[in-house]
């Protein structure tokens, strides 16, 4: 039942038993043996806390600003494609949670949704972002994105880690053939026998390069950034090609198979630009893996801005609807709340690396995560 669900994992297990084969395929896959996906999970285990003694805490604020936006709290639903296949009413279970919680909400290119049902779905000040693919056709993508900042969305995240789709192997055996959706700017010769991933993704253009940021530049006022950022020297270059942010990402494990945790890069990114001066150049997000409130505050000691959470609120929704995803947003505002006062930091703002012991972290890799270690399997026997 929802109340005996106490932390994100929970709404995993259940959403595994409820949704469809294909469903359950699509959402939980990774690249290959899925093993970025798994160290996503493990990265966060590999940090402890050096916590603070005789902070006052008795109050807690969990307020931050992302691209010049007043949040009450620093995680966000990230973009997943496909949410019509947990619930069917898709992204806009996930526009309601996000209110109730005051959590910002990035639109996905290929909700299931439309996008102005998505909008419609807003209410009040609620913060909307909008989450890209670039169209081999650019002036289906101009059109988005102007529709997008007339619609009110406050920042432009452009995917630029899927020039090509991940080979997901659990997605393609389940021989995927509804997309149960209203996709946008897909093209019609979807081929539909490889699994869901390949059926959406035909139009998008792998010639995308750092020579499109200026166009993106004269086309909205939005705030721009960068998502699926893996190393130090793309952060720097986005500073240079003046982005406003970058997304620390490997797409959930889903593209680049052995490609290192955003945690990972995090570590490596941030003392970088502190070296520069360069912190409040550049907002610096992060997701994958998240399922804790340590895990968001070990990324926020590091310096990340907003750390992004997607598969938790799909399985959330796909186990209970809304219900579900209020109650995952409120467990892990509770669990924030609880272990901020642990680490002795009241704000957002007195988290910082001293906090942290990262050695275990950047001690570099001795191997793969093994499957059997998280209950994770590559070849999922509920999907033949
Ligand atoms: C090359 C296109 O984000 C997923 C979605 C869709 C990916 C499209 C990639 O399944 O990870």
């Amino acid at each position: 039942s929802l109340e005996a669900c106490y932390n994100l994992m929970d709404f995993e297990a259940v959403a595994r038993q409820v949704m469809k084969k294909t469903a359950w395929a699509y959402y939980s896959s990774g690249a290959d043996d899925e093993i970025t996906m798994r160290e996503n999970h493990a990265a966060f285990h590999k940090i402890w806390f050096r916590p603070r003694i005789l902070v006052d805490v008795e109050h807690i604020d969990m307020s931050t600003t992302m691209l010049g936006t007043k949040c009450s709290i620093p995680f966000y639903v990230t973009a997943t494609a496909l949410g019509k296949l947990g619930h069917p009413e898709g992204e806009v279970v996930l526009t309601k949670a996000s209110h109730r919680h005051n959590v910002v909400q990035m639109i996905p290119t290929l909700a299931s949704c439309s996008f102005d049902e998505i909008l419609d779905a807003r209410q009040g000040d609620q913060v909307q972002w909008l989450q890209l693919y670039v169209n081999k056709d650019r002036e289906i993508t101009r059109k988005i994105v102007e529709h997008a900042e007339k619609r009110g969305c406050k920042g432009l995240f452009i995917t630029v880690d899927a020039p090509q789709l991940g080979r997901r192997e659990k997605d393609m055996r389940s021989k995927f053939s509804d997309p149960g959706s209203n996709v946008q700017s897909g093209g019609d010769n979807i081929d539909r026998s490889q699994g869901a991933a390949r059926a959406i993704s035909s139009f998008i253009d792998p010639a995308l390069s750092w020579k499109d940021i200026p166009w993106f530049k004269s086309i909205t006022r939005m705030p721009i950034v960068l998502k699926g950022v893996q190393c130090v020297e793309d952060v720097l270059r986005a500073v240079e090609a003046g982005c406003d942010g970058v997304v620390l990402s490997n797409h959930g494990g889903r593209q680049l198979e052995t490609a290192r945790s955003g945690i990972e890069v995090l570590a490596e990114v941030m003392p970088a630009l502190r070296e520069r001066g360069w912190e409040k150049r550049i907002e610096v997000f992060v997701d994958g893996g998240v399922r804790r409130a340590t895990d968001i505050l070990k990324a926020l000691c590091l310096g990340a801005t907003g750390i992004g959470i997607g598969r938790p609120f799909l399985y959330a929704m796909s186990a209970y609807g809304l219900d579900g995803v209020d109650r995952a947003m409120q467990l892990l505002k509770d669990e924030m709340e609880m272990n901020m006062r642990l680490i002795g930091a009241p704000s957002v703002a007195d988290l910082n690396p001293s906090l942290l012991d990262t050695r275990g972290l950047l001690g570099g890799h001795s191997g793969a995560v093994p499957s059997d270690t998280l209950g994770l399997h590559a070849y999922d026997p509920l999907v033949t």
